[in-house]
């Protein structure tokens, strides 16, 4: 099977790291296709951001639908923390599509009774909440707090990034009794062996759970439902810089 994880910012280096999150999950005979758009914004950070990384990332999505002559695409990860364009990538792709969030909120109910989220700048926390309520976890999500470290600097030893996110972990774990950590942003990736050593409960990191709940849901051959809303979106002209983006019956 080939499934294509798609790092919604434009960065390549964080896109090198979340393929190798994913690789080092993957089965024997999965190929991980590691992409991010050449459009949107180099890290993820606000609404703003969020917004306008849509475009690129369902832009990789149809490339995946359209590439059945090199084989296709059986499913898609989106790797960042706060699932942009999840259900709008549902209605374009044929395979499942899982995001970061999601999938590792998920594993870490699994995993024990409550879970902590710990992402990077503080006003990222709001859609880390939203998320957790949406997903319907809030009553097992005892807190989301931030490390304060920017996307693009959490590779960067020099940001302390590692030690910081343990620091709220442990105070997650001993105050507010987390069974488990979820790690808030794809760029924490490299974070996770570690921090599970030192922590004593697991640590969760959405680009494994994902790529593992992608390949699970393909060998079960189950995709999304298009009864309905998740149907294909309708044929419909777009204007302007978005032109290319017209769906056709
Ligand atoms: C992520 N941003 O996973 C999110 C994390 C965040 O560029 N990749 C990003 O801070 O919301």
């Amino acid at each position: 099977m080939r499934i294509k994880v798609i790092n919604p910012n434009t960065t390549p280096a964080m896109t090198d790291l979340i393929g190798y999150a994913a690789r080092a999950v993957a089965g024997v005979g999965t190929e991980i296709l590691a992409v991010n758009p050449s459009m949107g914004p180099a890290s993820i950070e606000s609404h703003y951001d969020e917004a306008l990384a849509v475009p690129g990332l369902l832009q990789e999505i149809t490339d995946g639908e359209n590439a059945s002559l090199s084989g296709g695409v059986d499913g898609y990860v989106i790797a960042c923390f706060g699932d942009p364009g999840l259900d709008a990538a549902r209605e374009l792709a044929a395979g499942p599509v899982v995001g970061i969030a999601e999938a590792a909120m998920h594993a870490a109910v699994m995993l024990g009774r409550s879970f902590a989220v710990v992402t990077t700048l503080s006003r990222t926390i709001g859609r880390a909440e939203d998320l957790v309520a949406h997903y319907g976890f809030a009553d097992r999500c005892v807190s989301v707090s931030a490390c304060d470290v920017a996307v693009l600097d959490l590779d960067d030893d020099r940001s302390g990034a590692s030690l910081l996110v343990e620091q709220l972990a442990r105070t997650a774990i001993e105050r507010d009794r987390a069974d488990s950590i979820v790690l808030g942003c794809a760029g924490m990736t490299s974070f996770c062996e570690r921090l599970t050593d030192r922590l004593g409960v697991p640590v969760i990191d959405g680009v494994a759970a994902a790529t593992g709940m992608v390949e699970a849901l393909v060998r079960m051959r189950l995709r999304t439902s298009t009864r309905d809303e998740f149907a294909s979106p309708l044929p419909k002209r777009y204007d302007g810089e978005l032109a290319s983006f017209s769906l056709r019956a």
